[in-house]
């Protein structure tokens, strides 16, 4: 238990991500070809309001303030998992999930003056972090602000590296906390540690009884201007030992929807990807059980959303789960990521009995020459076989594709087009399309010297060309996908609730050509029947807003 030096009731404010218009996002390659009104984006509810308001809007920088800022509103798993682990430490803590600029519930936070802002970098990078910590510092200039999670751990490993090639690039290393020649002065600790929990623990609790930084391992602090990086320990890492005591986490921040983890790691090593380089470590199902049902006992949780890559990884993984979930008969719809190859005529059965709502898939590409070169270890023939058995199921489905991998050629993105547009038509399922321009990060596979010499692959990040395509020509191939692919739809978040799920679907189609139409420069009659159809369809629709 904590000692409290701090006459303050408030022990620590946890923060786990940042929205602003303005904000420097790391997923800017995630291009937006929705269909837009006056900058909105038009999900189900504007464009009713649209029509109803004889196709304009009276409040069109709210609306779109409202929409972008959706994706945030949900809790952070990882925001909660701190906040679950200082509660059950003993410390008297505060979640503000997102830190928007100008926003009065954050000043209402620090009016409780924390002694301790404990910042999570799973969501944002460094210049958000800065943005963050100054703000935080003009209104709590005493305050100790720790920084740990998933940036830290990367720019720590960056260092690292800091005297490879393509590590030592100055575009590399200034966008990261401990090779900048601008470092973020307002952090006074961070943590970075892999998980780093023992650390933050131990890290309050000697601060706290008056100790200081100097001998505790996997911090990392400024000393008169010079960086002091203590030794490494790694710490033990058990997804049960972090298990989320649900009946203690504030009613305020739950909702509907809540996020919930089964595994941390990734055994896989997609050359695209930087977060899989770990051990993989699972949640026992009894542990989970009982976290779900203590989910289920609050009464207000509808849709449980898995946020971890790879807890359906296996067929197995998934029958054993599915079963358990069916037979303690738990009240909730859920939502996951899954790979194809869990995907067999038994889980889908399974997975429609224990109500399933939504699967995210990370296909990557329908090209055979791609996938292998990008090392997904998946078949396209996996893909068509999984697809068409979540089709014929109603299903819903998120699907993910890279463009500009290297490898990929026009060909490959055409392969890509015709298997997208293959995929089997269902008027009652909806298949988002999520489309990413290859990012070519640091500490991912493809970014080391051999892949590099091996593809003459030259840059970093969103600028960059390979023996087979360069960045430029990503952008106009990503163009080309959006509008030439046919049935999947771009997702609005719509935030609706289908009265006819037919009607629903058909809407969405109908939005999306005419999106689709906008940005192939269709004549204007085309477009203006669309947008009539869009109007007639939009007026049936009955929705509940979510
Ligand atoms: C699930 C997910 C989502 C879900 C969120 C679900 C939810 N409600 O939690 C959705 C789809 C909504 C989403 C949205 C976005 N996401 Co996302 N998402 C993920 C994903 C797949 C898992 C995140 C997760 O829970 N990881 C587990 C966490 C808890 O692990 P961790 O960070 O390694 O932390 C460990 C420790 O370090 C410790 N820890 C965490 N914080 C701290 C802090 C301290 C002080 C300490 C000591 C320890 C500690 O806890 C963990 C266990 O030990 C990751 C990719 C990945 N596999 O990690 C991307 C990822 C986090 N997302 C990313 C991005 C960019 C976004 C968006 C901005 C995309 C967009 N443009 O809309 C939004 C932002 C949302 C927001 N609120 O800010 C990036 C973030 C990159 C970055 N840091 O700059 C990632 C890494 C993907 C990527 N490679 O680009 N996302
Ligand atoms: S992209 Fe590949 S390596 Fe990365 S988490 Fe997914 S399966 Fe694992």
């Amino acid at each position: 238990m904590v000692k409290k030096i701090f006459s303050n009731k408030l022990d620590a404010l946890v923060i786990g991500s940042h929205f602003s218009n303005e904000r420097v996002d790391t997923m800017h390659h995630v291009d937006d070809f929705r269909l837009h009104c006056e900058g909105v984006p038009m999900s189900i509810p504007n464009l009713k309001e649209y029509f109803n308001n004889g196709r304009r809007f009276t409040d069109a920088h709210r609306r779109s303030f409202r929409e972008r800022y959706r994706p945030y509103r949900q809790l952070c798993y990882s925001a909660l998992h701190i906040y679950n682990l200082l509660q059950r430490e003993g410390f008297e803590v505060r979640l503000l999930n997102c830190h928007l600029p100008d926003d009065p519930s954050r000043l209402k936070l620090y009016r409780e003056n924390p002694p301790y802002i404990i910042i999570s970098t799973t969501y944002i990078n460094m210049e958000t972090v800065r943005a963050v910590a100054k703000d935080i510092r003009e209104y709590l200039p005493q305050a100790i602000i720790i920084a740990g999670g998933n940036y830290v751990r990367h720019s720590y490993r960056i260092w690292q590296k800091r005297n490879q090639p393509y590590y030592n690039d100055p575009e590399v290393i200034n966008k990261y906390f401990f090779t900048t020649s601008n470092p973020v002065n307002e952090i006074d600790v961070f943590i970075y540690d892999a998980h780093g929990e023992k650390t933050l623990v131990n890290l309050m609790n000697t601060l706290t009884q008056g100790g200081n930084v100097q001998h505790l391992p996997n911090v990392i602090f400024y000393k008169d201007h010079e960086m002091v990086v203590n030794k490494e320990e790694p710490e033990k890492f058990s997804m049960d030992e972090y298990h989320i005591s649900w009946k203690n986490i504030p009613r305020e921040l739950l909702s509907t929807v809540v996020p919930f983890s089964m595994t941390y790691g990734c055994p896989f090593n997609c050359g695209f990807c930087n977060f899989a380089q770990l051990g993989m470590t699972e949640k026992s199902m009894d542990v989970a059980f009982q976290e779900l049902r203590d989910i289920a006992e609050l009464g207000i949780v509808q849709k449980i959303w898995f946020t971890d890559d790879n807890f359906l990884l296996t067929p197995s993984k998934v029958e054993q789960f599915c079963q358990r979930f069916i037979d303690e008969g738990l009240p909730f719809s859920w939502m996951s990521f899954i790979r194809a190859s869990s995907i067999t005529p038994r889980t889908v059965e399974l997975m429609k009995k224990s109500n399933v709502e939504l699967l995210v898939l990370g296909l990557e590409s329908g090209s055979p020459t791609v996938l292998q070169a990008m090392n997904k270890r998946d078949k396209v023939s996996h893909y068509q076989k999984a697809m068409s058995l979540l089709l014929a199921n109603d299903i819903d489905t998120e699907l993910a594709f890279v463009f500009g991998f290297p490898g990929e050629t026009d060909d490959t993105v055409s392969e890509t087009i015709n298997f997208i547009n293959s995929l089997p038509y269902s008027p009652t399922q909806i298949s988002y399309l999520y489309i990413f321009k290859f990012h070519l990060v640091p500490l991912s596979p493809i970014f080391e010297k051999d892949a590099r010499l091996r593809w003459n692959l030259q840059g970093n990040f969103l600028n960059y060309r390979h023996k087979t395509m360069d960045s430029d020509h990503v952008d106009s191939v990503m163009r080309r996908v959006a509008i030439e692919t046919v049935s999947p739809v771009f997702n609005y978040l719509d935030g609706v609730t289908h009265v006819n799920k037919k009607q629903l679907v058909h809407t969405m189609r109908i939005r999306d050509t005419l999106a689709r139409a906008i940005l192939a420069n269709s004549s204007t009659s085309t477009i203006e029947t669309l947008w009539n159809e869009l109007e007639l369809h939009t007026s049936a629709l009955l929705i509940r807003e979510n």
